[in-house]
């Protein structure tokens, strides 16, 4: 009686650590909503599926580009990395980030958030 009803996984239910807050939409700002984080990756690749676990996180959406399945737009990826051929290869508002841990680097100097335009909101 009184206890919230969740779905199996469901955050704040028993699957996911309820400490993990997740932005809302709101949250992300104008620049980074016109100039998508966008995301080269394969399926497989364990580097990618961590790169979009740190974006899940703080609740970015991302174009994900699979060049696995779209082998056509690996030339594209390493056109605008500047050669660089692995996978993921990230780019937040059109300016190249590099790879998966180029992007926590950069998160981890704080600086991540704030190219995501992330806590610069009134009040935050
Ligand atoms: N240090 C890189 C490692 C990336 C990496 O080694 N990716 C592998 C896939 S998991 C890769 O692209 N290998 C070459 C290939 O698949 O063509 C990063 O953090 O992104």
């Amino acid at each position: 009686m009184g206890m919230p009803w969740h779905m199996p996984g469901e955050r704040g239910g028993d699957c996911l650590p309820a400490a993990i807050e997740f932005p809302g939409a709101g949250a992300v700002p104008s620049l980074v909503r016109m100039n998508p984080v966008k995301i080269y990756t394969k399926a497989t690749c364990p580097y990618c599926i961590r790169a979009k676990q740190l974006l899940d996180m703080k609740g970015v959406s991302y174009e994900e580009i699979r060049i696995d399945a779209e082998p056509a737009r690996r030339s594209e990826m390493i056109a605008a990395a500047n050669g660089r051929t692995t996978v993921p290869q990230i780019f937040i508002a059109g300016r190249h980030v590099g790879g998966c841990d180029d992007l926590y680097a950069l998160d981890d100097s704080g600086r991540l958030d704030q190219m995501l335009g992330l806590g610069v909101q009134p009040g935050v």
